[in-house]
């Protein structure tokens, strides 16, 4: 009997590996092997990690190699040698799926790396003669690099199993559990690693329900999908949707990748009838520039697009994706991607920054744009013909910005407000405040919520808004009030929010609340709820007094006008 161990660094705790779990479950087909899953995070301590592995006994070691645990691998490799020489360590995983010469080269530790899809190659890897097994870079008895050509794609994917245990779906309810329904993407983003492998296959309609019932019944919050995107085939695609539908649960969302211009009338009409908050989808648009869309070869229709979007919007969580640093994106050409995305009001804007992946087709075009990348993971953009370091350097000022003060989903009145009313599009006000924020030192620390509503008022203040205003200033604090009340019952008021409550008609309306049974008792009512008087109308602007009240339910806040 031989151990066996596989190792999984993720990206956060919350993460699960999914390939690690499926090449788990194929040697669990084959006889003479103890197998040990040790999964743990790039958080936790190398020592740790390595303690772990050691403890686990293993004769082989499989490793699953990706660009957010790349550095932690090659720092653990050798030293798990140290202690165990005769430790056989494999490698897969797309980091050293278009390398393996040179990690081989490299790292003599390594026996072996497995690339492309490895459930097959690692069955085979265990059962066969070396010289039998596709997809493997091996050392020969000389020692000379051998590799005998690429394993297939796996055309029947339903020989793959399921590849979470029942307990740990119980075990880990609040985990980001991942799940393929199709493999492959027949698209050709240059950037993209998944633009590598053409071949589109999925998983059988029966074997997926039955998965997804798996899911559903044990409780969990989250399923993503990692299909490359989702809304390929309208067939396969639909059908699981309805089964999720049918089967709904209020607790539970599931992801998906998906492209919002493939959708057709009839799929737009079923997605606004899906329970609010159940499903969650991630587009990437990443540029509405013509010429960079050409060159990525991903050109949007932009109109369908922002159609499609803002027809499914109200009950479908969104994230919308773009990158910076992409081929003929400028600093100007870049402020119209975000401002498009911006006007689309997503849930979330995901403000990502071009990687330079070897495998890709940007990889092969460094010379033509100019591209400067660093040479550690994960090979990000430092500028190339059309952008510069410093540009570059601002827009990640604007994404922390934008997180704070659009994707926390915290300030949506306050923000607007000023957009609205000082700026000519959204993109000139997230660079502005970036730009106090990086003069004030802000960025150098990380803030309390408070922090951020009080820089607002301090920002707003040194830009002298209030003089440009005909209120005086009064329309945004009050704005602001309205966004800070929302958020939660206050402990305490800041400098800034002077409230104004009539404290007998409040004691009334927990009464009345009580007696509708909202509530169990006076205690618990005021515990939960706030109320507040306003100076404008805070929906329409009007110059008109307000009143409400705030009942507070878990993450949502309900409001009520009186
Ligand atoms: C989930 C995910 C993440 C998660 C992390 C999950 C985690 N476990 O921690 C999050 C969201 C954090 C993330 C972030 C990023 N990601 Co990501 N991510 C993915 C995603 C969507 C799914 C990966 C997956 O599980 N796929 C399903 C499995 C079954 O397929 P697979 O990964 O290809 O695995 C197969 C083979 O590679 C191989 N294999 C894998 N492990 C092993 C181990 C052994 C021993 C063997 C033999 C074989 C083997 O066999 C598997 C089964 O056939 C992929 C895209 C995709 N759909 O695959 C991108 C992807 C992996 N990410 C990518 C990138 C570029 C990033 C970011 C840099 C993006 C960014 N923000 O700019 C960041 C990096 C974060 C960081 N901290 O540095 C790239 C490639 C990166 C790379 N070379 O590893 C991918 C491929 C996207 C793309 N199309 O370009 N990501
Ligand atoms: S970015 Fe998305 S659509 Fe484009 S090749 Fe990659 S997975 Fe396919």
């Amino acid at each position: 009997m031989k151990n066996i161990t596989l190792l999984g660094i993720n990206s956060k705790f919350v993460h699960t590996n999914i390939a690690i779990r499926y090449i788990k479950k194929m040697i669990e087909q084959i006889d003479g092997y103890n197998l040990t899953l040790v999964e743990s995070s790039i958080n936790n301590q190398l020592e740790n990690i390595i303690r772990e592995v050691i403890e686990s006994k293993p004769n082989i070691l499989l490793v699953s190699t990706y660009i957010w645990n790349r550095e932690f691998v090659f720092k653990i490799v050798p030293e798990l040698k140290k202690i165990n020489p005769n430790l056989e360590i494999y490698l897969g995983g797309p980091e050293v799926s278009y390398n393996a010469v040179e990690v081989m080269e490299k790292f003599p530790q390594i026996e072996g790396v497995l690339v492309g899809e490895g459930e097959l190659i690692v069955k085979k890897l265990l059962t066969k003669d070396r010289s039998k097994v596709l997809g493997l870079y091996y050392r020969d008895s000389q020692l000379k690099l051998k590799f005998n050509g690429f394993e297939p794609p796996i055309p029947n994917l339903d020989i793959i199993p399921f590849p979470y245990e029942q307990w740990e779906l119980e075990d880990n309810k609040g985990k980001i559990f991942y799940y393929e329904s199709t493999r492959g993407c027949p698209f050709h983003c240059s950037y993209c690693m998944s633009s590598i492998e053409k071949s589109v296959r999925t998983f059988s309609l029966p074997r997926v329900k039955k998965d997804l019932m798996t899911f559903l019944d044990a409780g969990i919050k989250l399923v993503k999908f990692v299909d490359r995107t989702y809304n390929l085939d309208k067939d396969h695609y639909m059908e699981i949707w309805k089964f999720l539908v049918e089967n709904y649960q209020p607790n539970l969302t599931f992801h998906f990748e998906i492209s919002a211009e493939l959708f057709d009338e009839e799929v737009i009409e079923y997605l606004t009838t899906i329970p609010n908050g159940f499903f969650q989808f991630e587009i990437g648009i990443q540029t509405v520039n013509k010429p960079t869309m050409k060159l990525i070869r991903r050109e949007n229709e932009l109109e369908k697009l922002a159609e499609n979007v803002l027809a499914i919007k109200n009950n479908i969580h969104l994230h919308l994706d773009l990158i910076a640093g992409l081929p003929k994106e400028d600093f100007d050409t870049f402020k119209g991607s975000f401002n498009y995305v911006y006007r689309l009001k997503p849930e979330m804007i995901q403000l990502g920054f071009l990687k330079i992946l070897s495998g890709t087709e940007i990889y092969t075009q460094l010379e033509t744009f100019g591209y400067k990348y660093t040479s550690f993971p994960p090979y990000e953009v430092i500028s190339n013909n059309d952008i510069t370091y410093e540009e570059l350097l601002k827009l990640k000022d604007v994404e922390a910005v934008l997180d704070f003060y659009y994707n926390s989903g915290d300030f949506t009145k306050s923000v607007n407000y000023l957009i609205n009313n000082f700026y000519s599009s959204p993109f000139e006000f997230y660079l502005d405040i970036a730009n106090f924020f990086e003069k004030n030192g802000h960025f150098k620390v990380s803030h309390k919520k408070l922090a951020i509503f009080n820089f607002l008022v301090d920002f707003y203040k040194e830009r002298k808004f209030e003089q440009g205003s005909d209120d005086k200033g009064i329309k945004f604090i009050e704005y602001l009030k309205f966004d800070y009340i929302n958020l939660g019952k206050p402990g305490k008021y800041p400098e800034w929010f002077v409230s104004s409550k009539d404290k007998d008609l409040y004691h009334e309306l927990i009464e009345n609340l009580v007696k509708e049974s909202k509530f169990k008792n006076n205690r618990q009512g005021f515990k939960n709820t706030e109320i507040e008087e306003f100076n404008i109308d805070i929906f329409t602007g009007e110059n008109k007094k307000t009143k409400f009240l705030f009942i507070y339910e878990g993450k949502e806040t309900k409001i009520r006008e009186f």
